[in-house]
């Protein structure tokens, strides 16, 4: 999968990539991330990328023709490209868009800056605008890293298969389970006695249950989905 993404400050990529689970995935050959900086699609020695917002108003506008240039350039004689603005006015990001999106062999990400870019672009030359929560941030960078690690991530070969199975967790929209490690007593508070007890079905039972409750209580938007076992049913009954 190649992933081209336009952006106001290329300098805030390297320094993520180079840790984590995407420069894995580069190394393995599975993905290509290619940073652009705006500015270079500029023609005017002042290398201008926004102006004032026509009709008045406070901030600046990102100018259409230097994205719409790098966006044209970089999608360019492949046909399968999928042209992504990160933007506040997106659809909400989630792991079923991730899913989708690894699909995909071609992501532009288009990083948006200021007050937002010329509505010309967004009618012209973007496919798709996802927002990844109801907040707002400076600029679309943030957002371009968290769509570019969470979907290289779905990519078939990117994770062990032991890190793979943990996904599924998120398949059937359920939290994960409480995990604790040495040592077995910490500032007097025990591991419950179940994880260390090698009974791996109690175990199995005893995070399920887990969470479920986790869910419940935490998330009751996503436990309302939940298509619930029979087993399920009967964890949450039991007092224990
Ligand atoms: C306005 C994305 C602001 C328009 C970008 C880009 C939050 C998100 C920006 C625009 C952003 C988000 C940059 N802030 N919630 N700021 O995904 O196209």
């Amino acid at each position: 999968m190649l992933f081209d993404i336009i952006t106001l400050f290329p300098k805030m990529f390297p320094e993520y990539i180079h840790q984590s689970i995407v420069k894995r995935a580069q190394e393995k050959g599975l993905v290509n991330i290619r940073i652009h900086n705006l500015r270079d699609f500029t023609l005017d020695k002042h290398r201008k990328v926004d102006d004032v917002p026509y009709g008045g108003g406070p901030g600046m506008v990102l100018m259409a023709e230097p994205l719409h240039r790098a966006v044209t350039y970089l999608s360019k004689e492949d046909l399968p490209v999928k042209r992504i603005l990160l933007s506040p006015q997106g659809r909400l990001f989630s792991q079923k868009i991730a899913e989708e999106l690894s699909k995909e062999t071609h992501l532009l990400l288009v990083c948006g800056h200021y007050e937002g870019l010329d509505q010309r672009i967004r009618d012209s030359v973007i496919d798709d605008e996802i927002s990844i929560g109801d907040y707002i941030l400076t600029g679309g960078e943030l957002p371009a890293l968290a769509v570019l690690d969470s979907v290289t991530r779905l990519i078939p070969g990117v994770l062990g298969s032991e890190e793979s199975l943990h996904c599924e967790s998120f398949l059937d929209s359920l939290l994960d389970y409480p995990q604790y490690t040495r040592p077995e007593i910490f500032n007097t508070m025990q591991v419950p006695k179940v994880l260390v007890s090698g009974h791996h079905e109690k175990i199995r039972k005893w995070r399920r249950k887990q969470s479920l409750i986790r869910t419940s209580q935490k998330r009751p938007d996503l436990f309302q989905k939940i298509k619930m076992t029979d087993e399920d049913i009967e964890l949450l009954k039991d007092s224990s």
